[in-house]
């Protein structure tokens, strides 16, 4: 655990177009693949009669599609947010999520270097990660999983059907349902037009307000409603249209495009390892922290101090608003991304606006100096010319050589 602690270093997501194959692939498949020996799932909730909860094992990667798809679970049936969506607490629960999801992986591997990849889908007119050596290519004219070259063609999906286990009266038991299915760009683009563009980015980044009441899918002027896709990224108001991340997820069309089955594609993690670096730069931004969240008004789930459903141990949903470094890790901001389009403009025109000022530190700084300086100077002038004694002069003569001569 101390050499855990002690080898726990500052890893950097970087762009999946960077990410060695070696590492999407064969990472994904061993946490595919290998049961979880510390978590397994809850199949059947204890009965009002007294009977016992039934569980079940999963791999790593099942256990993290489980939490998310549970968290999709409403309320007593309700209509509003579920546990992890449609409310304030939607990016500190996906930002908590993702780091578990990381540190699992870098656990599985034994590589404890090993960072989650993000895809930066601003103005992308296709899946650039849909490709074989990545997360799988695809075929327009074929409907169904995704290509045979892809090692994510044998990937059994699962927590696929939640109407059918809710009318037993269970949860999902983590069985294979079928392969992973993708159509990127084939979905109904009358609701979700286009991918996000850097517009719509930069719109997102300037919401002062994290979230405003309801608190929920009808929030306007809510950056949190707006990166998540419920809003219009040209005015911030409440849209029927799908937006930013949700539309991300209904460009996809398949496996993706379902709230509770959407984390068995791995392009959930690239992209929401990228809503995430969103999020992080809103949060630099604006000096963001836990009192951004609602203290109470929002569904059961999102509020500061609720608890994230299913979490264990428990954490509370503020601890999703500390700055990414907090956790340790950031985002590689390369050219053309968040850095150049975002910081440095709004440091440059910062710094214009200072100028007269820097100017003006800078001569009253150098005026104070130089005074300071001469009193200094003076001072010590003095004190030399009171101790200015022939044994000072010459102290390692003895009195009567005190001369060279
Ligand atoms: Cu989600």
């Amino acid at each position: 655990m101390l050499l855990q602690a002690v080898l726990l270093l500052f890893v950097v997501r970087r762009s999946a177009a960077q990410f060695p194959r070696q590492c999407t692939t064969a990472q994904s498949l061993l946490q595919k693949v290998t049961i979880n020996p510390t978590y397994c799932i809850l199949v059947t909730p204890p009965g009002p009669n007294g009977s016992l909860p039934v569980f079940a094992n999963a791999s790593y990667y099942d256990v993290f599609v489980w939490m998310h798809y549970f968290a999709s679970q409403r309320k007593d049936d309700s209509t509003g947010p579920d546990y992890a969506h449609e409310g304030a607490g939607f990016l500190p629960w996906h930002r908590l999520f993702l780091l578990a999801w990381e540190r699992t992986l870098q656990r599985v591997s034994g590589d404890l270097t090993l960072s989650l990849p993000y895809w930066d889908w601003r103005d992308a007119e296709n899946c650039q990660v849909c490709t074989d050596d990545l997360f799988g290519a695809y075929q327009l004219s074929e409907l169904g999983p995704v290509s045979s070259g892809s090692i994510f063609a044998a990937w059994q999906i699962t927590c696929t059907r939640d109407a059918e286990y809710a009318s037993q009266g269970m949860f999902c038991a983590g069985k294979g349902e079928g392969p992973l299915e993708r159509r990127p760009g084939t979905h109904d683009r009358f609701h979700s037009p286009q991918l996000p563009s850097s517009e719509d980015v930069n719109y997102c980044l300037n919401m002062s307000e994290y979230d405003v009441f309801p608190f929920d899918r009808h929030a306007n002027g809510s950056f949190r409603n707006l990166l998540e896709g419920f809003a219009d990224p040209q005015n911030g108001h409440t849209s029927n249209f799908s937006t930013m991340h949700n539309a991300v997820h209904i460009f996809m069309n398949g496996s993706m495009s379902s709230v509770g089955s959407s984390a068995n594609d791995p392009i959930f993690i690239v992209h929401h390892t990228f809503t995430d670096s969103i999020f992080e730069e809103w949060i630099f931004l604006h000096n963001a922290n836990e009192m951004d969240l609602p203290s109470q008004g929002a569904t059961v789930g999102h509020n500061r101090e609720d608890f994230m459903v299913p979490f264990f141990p428990l954490v509370r949903q503020a601890e999703g608003m500390l700055p990414a470094n907090t956790f340790g890790y950031s985002y590689d901001i390369g050219d053309n991304q968040l850095f150049w389009d975002i910081f440095f403009p709004s440091l440059l025109s910062s710094a214009q606006q200072a100028w007269p000022w820097i100017i003006c530190s800078f001569i009253i700084g150098a005026a104070i100096s130089l005074a300071v300086c001469g009193i200094v100077k003076r001072v010590f002038h003095k004190n030399g010319a009171k101790n200015n004694t022939p044994d000072e002069l010459q102290p390692l003569l003895p009195k009567k050589e005190q001369s060279y001569q």
